[in-house]
């Protein structure tokens, strides 16, 4: 699946900054002329997803097990080596699904430092969200923590392989088997990554993955969820079909999780340059790494060390005292530029309303890296001299700090543009 992939020519170029008056917080013009997103769609075969969308017009088959969906479960399947997957309409969905056909109730045990979909998920389910904290190292589900969490009521863990990152499976796992916990995977981030060579989607009872729009392979809007229990893929099937076993026999309550044909389409052409957007995405961590290399207090986190990983996220870790700016001050400085970098997941899940209500759990290592994140622009959109312009924004900042703090302009927190009015050229040509 290593397809050629003609970069798009970004129209936007950068406008490399040599002194501090030239910064935007400053008074001077912003660096990239439009937005630069974190989360932009690697839009790719683009007259391949057309032509496949005109099939599927043609057949008059639009969703319900159609034949793109069935190529898309297959192929996405061969890629993890699992045995099934199972698509559906989000990611969301996915883990809701997961949770109830593992039939989640009382407590289930989770990191803050995710999405709040996770948890959110865990609560449609009927289930109580815990919170745990991560491992200082790895950023994901800390077993000792999560170990010394678990009480009569407990049913689960849910780990989450964060920003690519695999959770220590195999502590989880012996966690889980010694008592008597489910064990399911918020894979949202990691398609394509590696742990002990396995790909994700083999861990856990099962693992679920996102194809939303921001994802390196995107459906628009999917998700899937990837296991290797027969009894537990069966049983996924009939309930994102309204818990039809059988046309006209209801075996369970069900909902509507189904992935369109459309989206299927856009998916599989999505996933069959999944290689070479990893590449691209290499390439952008490295060429960040490089470039942020002797930035003071600003270092471009590796994620999945030794393993395969997607890269599909690029971390910026800040260290205030070091950089002399706090995470949010460079974020004011790079969004005045039209970097419109984030700080996922920031203040974390623990602290949002409805979970902050039950009482804030003290999670020290989650606290203290939601402070340091920032989620820089990465993927097919970007290119090297964007990299190299945004870490040049970064080093000025960092040199002129005091500077800069001097300005009220660096407290002001731009806010992001709900919808995108510029038009990037995407890929059209596949080879
Ligand atoms: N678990 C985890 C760990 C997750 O991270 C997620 C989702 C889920 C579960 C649930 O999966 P889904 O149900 O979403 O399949 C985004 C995504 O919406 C969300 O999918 C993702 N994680 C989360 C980390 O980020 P927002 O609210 O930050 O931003 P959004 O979707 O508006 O897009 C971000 C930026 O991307 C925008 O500023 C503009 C750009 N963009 C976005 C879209 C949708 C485009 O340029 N084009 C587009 O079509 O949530």
């Amino acid at each position: 699946m290593n397809i050629r992939i003609d970069v798009p020519e970004v129209m936007c170029r950068a406008s490399m900054k040599n002194r501090v008056d030239q910064l935007a917080v400053c008074g001077g013009a912003p660096c990239f002329a439009e937005p630069l997103h974190v989360g932009r769609p690697n839009v790719v075969g683009k007259a391949k997803i057309l032509q496949r969308i005109s099939d599927i017009l043609d057949r008059s088959w639009l969703t319900n097990d159609g034949q793109v969906l069935k190529e898309f479960e297959q192929a996405v399947a061969n890629y993890a080596t699992v045995k099934h997957c199972i698509a559906v309409c989000n990611g969301t969905v996915a883990l809701q699904l997961a949770m109830r056909g593992l039939d989640l109730q009382g407590e289930v045990i989770l990191p803050a430092l995710t999405f709040v979909a996770t948890p959110h998920a865990v609560e449609w389910s009927g289930a109580r969200s815990v919170f745990a904290d991560v491992d200082r190292n790895h950023w994901t589900l800390d077993p000792v923590d999560a170990l010394a969490r678990i009480n009569p009521q407990t049913t689960a863990l849910v780990g989450v392989h964060l920003w690519g990152q695999v959770c220590d499976v195999a502590r989880l796992a012996d966690i889980a088997t010694e008592h008597r916990l489910k064990l399911i995977y918020d894979a949202s981030h990691a398609l394509g990554c590696t742990h002990s060579g396995t790909p994700v989607g083999n861990f856990g009872d099962c693992e679920t993955i996102s194809f939303h729009a921001t994802k390196f392979v995107n459906a628009a809007e999917g998700g899937a969820i990837l296991t290797n229990n027969d009894d537990l893929a069966e049983r996924l099937r009939w309930l994102r079909n309204f818990g039809f076993r059988d046309p006209g026999c209801v075996a369970s309550i069900g909902t509507n999780g189904k992935m369109s044909e459309v989206s299927a389409a856009i998916g599989l052409t999505s996933l069959e340059h999944a290689d070479r957007i990893i590449e691209i995405n290499a390439e952008n961590q490295g060429q960040y790494q490089t470039e942020c290399e002797s930035i003071p207090g600003v270092t471009i986190r590796q994620f999945n060390a030794g393993q395969r990983c997607n890269f599909q996220y690029v971390i910026a870790e800040v260290d205030e005292t070091q950089a002399g700016l706090s995470r949010d001050e460079l974020m004011n400085v790079l969004r005045a530029e039209n970097v419109l970098a984030r700080r996922y997941f920031y203040p974390g899940c623990h602290r949002l309303t409805p979970y902050e209500a039950r009482g804030v759990e003290s999670l020290p290592w989650t606290d203290a890296i939601l402070q340091r994140v920032l989620v820089l622009p990465t993927g097919i959109a970007v290119d090297q001299e964007d990299i190299r312009a945004i870490a040049q924004i970064m080093r000025l900042a960092t040199t002129h700090a005091a500077d800069l703090r001097r300005r009220t302009t660096i407290r002001q927190e731009l806010p992001l543009p709900l919808v995108s009015t510029h038009s990037y050229p995407v890929s059209a040509d596949v080879h």
